[in-house]
């Protein structure tokens, strides 16, 4: 069996290792630009090229290297029809993001922000506490990823929302769904943590409109992709004091431009897409199984859905 494997890194050497270790029976090689690579029986990528497309019309399945499916569904109908593509079910992400996103929102509920300023300026000064009941935390994307983190907040007492496309049920959160939801979600909502899947639909979905709905004071927290924010709104919006603070490990534009005003908000913290970073070893595991299980004719899970686009 071959898989093949492409990286924007170009860091294939632990990987071949780590498939050498966890599913022997398979040679892994490596894609190259410009070469043709020997017919493959599946394909491993993260954010590949437009090149690599021909050699994926003959693998039996694609899996993707990360949370977000986007990268490789912009490729649309090139994108041959007839694999899937396989996406990865939590591989060691879910407990980074729960921890990412519970130190955001604990930030802001205990103003770490607010006095990492003051110490800065040389104040020392308490502030009041804000109210817990006053600090409802809405995920608006409660997936496999999106209700881990709902998971982690839940000991703190933070009244907690979902927002899904299609109805759930989440013990101890308040859920909402579909379009008619989304607005009831957001105007109850004090901190906002985007984790949606980037698709058509969600594009630019959080524009001053949407914003501005949140309850007053508002925190946006984004984990998912920058391409869901209205940059400017939500500029806009910090500056006139409506949205509290952001948090954004995910930018339009990444790394994020020198020029790019985000740099000099003060109540923007930026990361550099770390919120959940893929753990290599977890991935090939779980890789490796959902291969033994497609050659055995079984099930996978996480296959992507293409219309719905995740
Ligand atoms: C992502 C990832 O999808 O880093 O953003 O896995």
């Amino acid at each position: 069996m071959h898989i093949l494997i492409h990286r924007a890194d170009g860091d294939t050497d632990p990987w071949v290792a780590d498939f050498a270790e966890l599913l022997p029976e398979a040679e892994v090689v490596v894609w190259r630009e410009g070469e043709k690579a020997r017919p493959c029986d599946y394909a491993l990528v993260w954010s590949p090229p437009q090149a690599i497309l021909r050699e994926l019309s003959e693998v039996k399945a694609i899996f993707n290297a990360g949370a977000g499916v986007d990268a490789i569904l912009k490729f649309g109908d090139a994108l041959p029809a007839h694999v899937p593509v396989v996406r990865l079910d939590d591989a060691g992400m879910g407990v980074q993001m729960a921890e990412y996103v519970t130190h955001a929102v604990l930030r802001y509920f205990r103003r770490f922000d607010e006095y990492e300023a003051q110490a800065r300026a040389g104040q020392w000064r308490p502030l009041p506490t804000h109210r817990k009941e006053d600090f409802s935390v809405g995920v608006l994307g409660a997936g496999v990823l999106g209700g881990r983190v709902l998971e982690a907040l839940a000991p703190f007492g933070f009244p907690l929302r979902g927002w899904s496309r299609t109805r759930k049920q989440l013990a101890g959160v308040e859920c909402f769904s579909g379009a008619d939801g989304l607005d009831a979600f957001l105007r109850g909502t004090r901190v906002l943590v985007c984790m949606l899947p980037l698709t058509p639909d969600t594009h630019n979905l959080l524009d001053r409109a949407k914003l501005s709905s949140l309850l007053p004071s508002a925190y946006l927290i984004n984990v998912a992709r920058g391409a869901h924010v209205a940059e400017p709104d939500l500029l806009t919006l910090i500056k006139s004091g409506r949205i509290a603070g952001a948090t954004l490990d995910v930018l339009r534009n990444e790394p994020l431009p020198m020029q790019h005003p985000f740099w000099q908000e003060p109540r923007i913290t930026l990361t550099p897409h770390i919120s959940a970073l893929t753990v290599r070893r977890d991935s090939v595991a779980q890789i490796a199984e959902k291969i033994r299980r497609l050659e055995a004719g079984l099930p996978v899970a996480g296959l992507v859905n293409r219309q719905q686009g995740y």
